[in-house]
């Protein structure tokens, strides 16, 4: 048996996709419409609360095309808060004018192929900062899932951990070439959601997205282990522009 590759563990992460009723929306009278957006702005506000707290962070970005209308991406110490924040969501009078789309449950996720060795990663504040990160408020975000390969002759959890941290090295010299223009939170999902993994990115320049996965799919760990599901994008919101946004 390979040895597995020894993962640290910062917040859980819940990625929570919505679309809008523009119908319904657009049915509703102003005071209701009203009442909702007090609602929004509220929760919303309560994210700022956890973050300042050291307990979480959380986002919201629009979602560009068919599959959704926007996420909200939170990041939380426990199951248990991530299942109140989507209920506490399901509880607005907003989430009535939504359905629900997809979502994603996993944890950030930092692996040893790369890391250097000496003393405990959780009492090492860059580690920490890692692993419980503040959210950034770049203007786009990239989220998809991913999962590496388990063919018969490509199998990624059968090959030597010198084998796969030679390849993690260079994926990471890929990856750090992007530093300042990308950012990216890897989650881990094995035993929590459908894939591996959630990839998260965040830039103010979406065509970076598409320039790095690109180059990635030729450097061997995507091109013969790597497995894809749906690719989402979107832009920013804020309390303002999400309001802007529902604005008839
Ligand atoms: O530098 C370091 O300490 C971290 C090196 C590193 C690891 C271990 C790293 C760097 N990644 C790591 C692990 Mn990554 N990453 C992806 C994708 O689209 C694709 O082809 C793949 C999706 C992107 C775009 C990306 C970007 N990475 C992982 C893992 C876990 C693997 C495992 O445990 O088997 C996955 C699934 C994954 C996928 N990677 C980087 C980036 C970028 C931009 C970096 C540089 C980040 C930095 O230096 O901060």
């Amino acid at each position: 048996m390979s040895d597995a590759a020894m993962t640290l563990e910062g917040w859980y992460a819940l990625h929570d996709f919505r679309s809008i009723d523009w119908t319904a929306w657009k049915a509703a009278d102003d005071e209701e419409r009203a009442v909702a957006l007090d609602e929004l702005q509220a929760f919303m506000k309560e994210w700022t609360t956890a973050e300042e707290a050291g307990q979480g962070s959380s986002t919201v970005y629009t979602v560009v095309g068919q599959k959704a209308d926007f996420v909200m991406f939170h990041l939380r110490e426990t199951l248990e808060d991530l299942k109140h924040l989507e209920n506490e969501f399901n509880k607005t009078t907003f989430a009535k004018y939504t359905t629900k789309s997809y979502s994603y449950v996993s944890v950030v996720e930092l692996s040893n192929y790369l890391g250097k060795d000496g003393g405990d990663p959780y009492q090492n504040p860059e580690i920490m900062a890692r692993l419980k990160p503040i959210l950034p408020k770049n203007r786009y975000i990239c989220f998809y899932p991913m999962n590496k390969k388990r063919d018969l002759n490509d199998n990624w959890y059968m090959l030597s951990m010198e084998e796969r941290r030679g390849m993690m090295r260079s994926h990471g010299m890929i990856g750090r070439s992007y530093a300042g223009k990308v950012k990216q939170i890897i989650t881990g999902s094995v035993g929590l959601d459908d894939w591996e993994w959630g990839v998260t990115l965040f830039s103010d320049d979406a065509l970076q997205f598409k320039k790095l996965v690109y180059e990635m799919r030729f450097d061997e760990v995507s091109a013969r282990y790597g497995e894809f599901g749906s690719f989402y994008v979107g832009s920013l919101l804020d309390e303002g522009s999400f309001e802007e946004m529902l604005k008839l």
